[in-house]
Formats: C-alpha cells, structure tokens, sequence
C-alpha cells in the first residue's frame, strides 16, 4: 500500500480553532468543560459536530445509543470503512481536551483528505461515542459497550444518574435516539486519537504515544448500611458507622494497589452520604472503588481481595455490607498492523514516539473487541487530566493528528 507522503500533515491551527469552538459548549468554572452526557450541553455539542461534518461533505448516520457516525465515501462501495473517532462528553469538572481532541481530530483528518484531493478505497467514518466518561451513566464507555455487544440496549437505557433520570429517557429528550441498529455496522479498522492523560509522555520528552494495550479496570460499588443517630449525643461505643468503615476500606484498597506495584492502581472517585447531614451519622454510604492494571490475574486478584476483606472491616464496626461490579473491562492488546501504521507514521512525520500502555479506558478498548482497533496518544501537561486545568500544546495537537491522519488513509489504502 502507497504510504502517504511525509508533508501531508493537517490543518493544525484549523483543528485548535475547532476544538476551542467545541470547549465554548458547556464551559465549567476554570476553564475546562461540563458537557456532561445526554444533557443540553451535549445535544448543543452534538449539533455543532454535525454541521462541521456537514460541512465537509459527510453523511451522518445515528444509531439507537445515539452514537454518531459520518461517512466520507471511498472508492470500492464494498469495502469496510475504518473508523476514526473518541467523545464529546465530559466529566463534571473535565478538561477541553478529553474525548474531544479524538473526535475533531477525525473531522480535521477529512478536512485534509478533503483539501488534499485524497481518495481511498475504504471509506472514512468520523465517530461520535454516547456517554464515554460514565461520570452521570456507570459504566463507562456505555455506548460503545452496546455497539461492541457487551451490555444490552436494555441494560443501557435503564441506567439511572444520580437525579434518578434514565440513560433512554435523556437520550430521547435531546433528541438523539437514531433509526440505525446498534451493532450492526462493521469496521475494517478503529483509530483513536487521545491526550495521554497520564505524565509519561511529557517527562519523556516525547510527541507521539504508540499505544499497544490499555490497562482493565473494575469499578466495585459498596453500599454500606450503619445507623443514623445524633453525631453529638450518640456515645462512640453506640455508634454503627458507616463512614468510618467507608475510610478503613478505602485505607485498604490503598494499601492493596500499592502491595501490587508497579502496575496497579485503586481509588475512590464517588462517595454518596444519605442523609448527608453535617449531624447525622450516615445510614448508608454507597462508593466506587476503582481498581486498574494491566495484569489480568493482578487484577482479579485486588478484586477478590478487595472484596474479601471489605465485608470484615465493616463487620467489626457492626456495619452493613454489599458489593457490585457496576463496571469491568480486561486488559486489551491492540491490533500489531495499526500498532505498526502508527509508529511507522510518527517515525515518517520525523515526531519522537515511545510505547504507551493506556492508563485511562476508551472507547477503543470495546471497539477492539470487533475490529481491528488502536490508539494515538499525546502528552499533556503535568500528566493532568479530569481536571478542568488539563492543558495541550497545539503542536502537541497537531503532531498526534498528522499521525493519525497518515495511519487512517494508510489504512484506508489511498487511491491514486
Ligand atoms: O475511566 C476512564 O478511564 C475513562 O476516562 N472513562
Ligand atoms: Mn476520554
Ligand atoms: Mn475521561
């Protein structure tokens, strides 16, 4: 397959102008972005995206998760399309870059094919993923599970946020329930174009992450049931409290990502009090642990530990227990062709570039169950992201950009 030529780069000042259009939608307090999805922000961020795409020629296809497709014709009909895209929703208090820098860089990648005259046999199809962050819908990567077959449209559209509202009821009300059955497009291959969200990048001085796996996760939710009483008048040996078991458990999932190092991550993002009274012991606590690597065994492993010894921490305080795995994924190798299309383009384009395991979850991960699939990172600042502060160079920008846009049209094999 003829390999692009190494001055075919993108429009990197065009792509920064679009991304900061996009960050204007559903501004948060510092900067960053609330464009939480299947809210108002997200349908106004969706109807932006779908003129851009207009725009350059596209046509747009939306299936019954709302997931957004635009279609540049190539020149054999029968051909698979490859698929390039990330997401346009947000964390609460998410950056300008998240999701988005993937999902516009797609778009600037046909806007140059486009400028450029290129042709492909394969077409392109520029992606839009419902509900990648998972932040008001658990799990994450909600719709592009549906699409690769992991959850149920049902199982997907009962999902409730913390308001109560229902993933089906919210995508219908902005408008963005397609005709298209979920699932039922095929890919010849999945690009996707991420900032790093981590600090490796940027302390290796390097331009370009070739990702060749991303790391599985589990998100456990404990709901923990003490007993709500005075938090001035209840003596401390009368007390069945759920917060303090809430902090002892947290305490050991610390203890255990750290006993399983290098490779493993744990944490709590979201603790909910009821009744959440400053003088009220809680009745009950409900938390996420979020626990990640890279190792499938360790893993499972700081799962069953997790989940063995959580039960007894909050036995000994006379506290109610229980657990459910609200969110999994196993470590994904992805495809060695595109690995080898990204590092050959990064090293044609003459950008510095390293091996990069994702940290984060992404679309990608269940895209890799049905398809060819890989990634394209670049650095951010101080490794800081889900942030509002989370910050980009646009040469950062663009380098990750001309990457992906010479694997897509390798990939999508140019015709002459
Ligand atoms: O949680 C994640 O890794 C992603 O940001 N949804
Ligand atoms: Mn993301
Ligand atoms: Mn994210």
């Amino acid at each position: 397959m003829a390999a692009p030529g190494e001055n075919m780069r993108v429009n990197a000042d065009r792509l920064w102008d679009t991304l900061m259009d996009m960050a204007k939608i559903g501004p948060g307090i510092a900067g960053g972005n609330n464009r939480q999805t299947l809210t108002d922000e997200d349908g106004e961020g969706r109807k932006l995206f779908q003129s851009w795409c207009d725009q350059a020629g596209l046509t747009m296809g939306v299936d019954t998760m709302g997931n957004m497709f635009f279609t540049r014709p190539g020149t054999d009909p029968d051909a698979l399309p490859v698929y390039v895209g990330s997401h346009l929703d947000t964390q609460p208090t998410g950056g300008k870059f998240d999701g988005v820098l993937g999902v516009l860089s797609g778009l600037e990648v046909v806007r140059s094919m486009n400028d450029l005259g290129i042709k492909t046999r394969h077409p392109i199809v520029v992606t839009n993923w419902t509900n990648e962050e998972g932040a008001r819908f658990a799990p994450a990567m909600l719709a592009s599970g549906v699409f690769a077959g992991v959850h149920s449209q049902e199982f997907a559209y009962a999902r409730k946020d913390p308001e109560g509202k229902a993933f089906g009821d919210e995508l219908k009300r902005i408008g963005w329930v397609g005709d298209e059955e979920v699932g039922a497009r095929k890919m010849h291959a999945y690009f996707e174009y991420h900032i790093e969200q981590g600090p490796i990048l940027e302390a290796e001085n390097k331009d370009i992450g070739v990702v060749t796996h991303c790391q599985g996760l589990w998100w456990l939710e404990f709901t923990l049931t003490g007993r709500e009483a005075h938090t001035g008048s209840t003596p401390m040996n009368m007390r069945v409290n759920a917060g303090l078991a809430m902090s002892r458990i947290i305490e050991m999932v610390q203890g255990v990502a750290m006993e399983n190092q290098p490779g493993a991550v744990g944490g709590v993002g979201q603790v909910v009090f009821s009744p959440n009274s400053r003088n009220v012991l809680p009745g009950k606590v409900v938390f996420t642990v979020d626990i990640r690597s890279p190792d499938k065994a360790k893993l499972d492993r700081m799962r069953a530990k997790i989940e063995a010894e959580a039960p007894e921490i909050a036995d000994a305080l006379g506290v109610g227990c229980s657990v459910e795995a609200i969110g999994h994924f196993e470590p994904v190798t992805f495809d060695p062709k595109l690995v080898t299309a990204v590092r050959n383009a990064a090293e044609r384009l003459g950008y510095s570039h390293m091996n990069l395991i994702s940290g984060a979850g992404h679309d990608a991960c269940w895209a890799a169950k049905v398809a060819p699939a890989t990634m394209v990172m670049c650095p951010c600042v101080g490794g800081l992201s889900h942030n509002e502060a989370e910050d980009i160079s646009k040469e950062w920008a663009g380098a990750g950009a001309d990457v992906l846009f010479h694997a897509v049209v390798e990939t999508a094999e140019i015709v002459e």
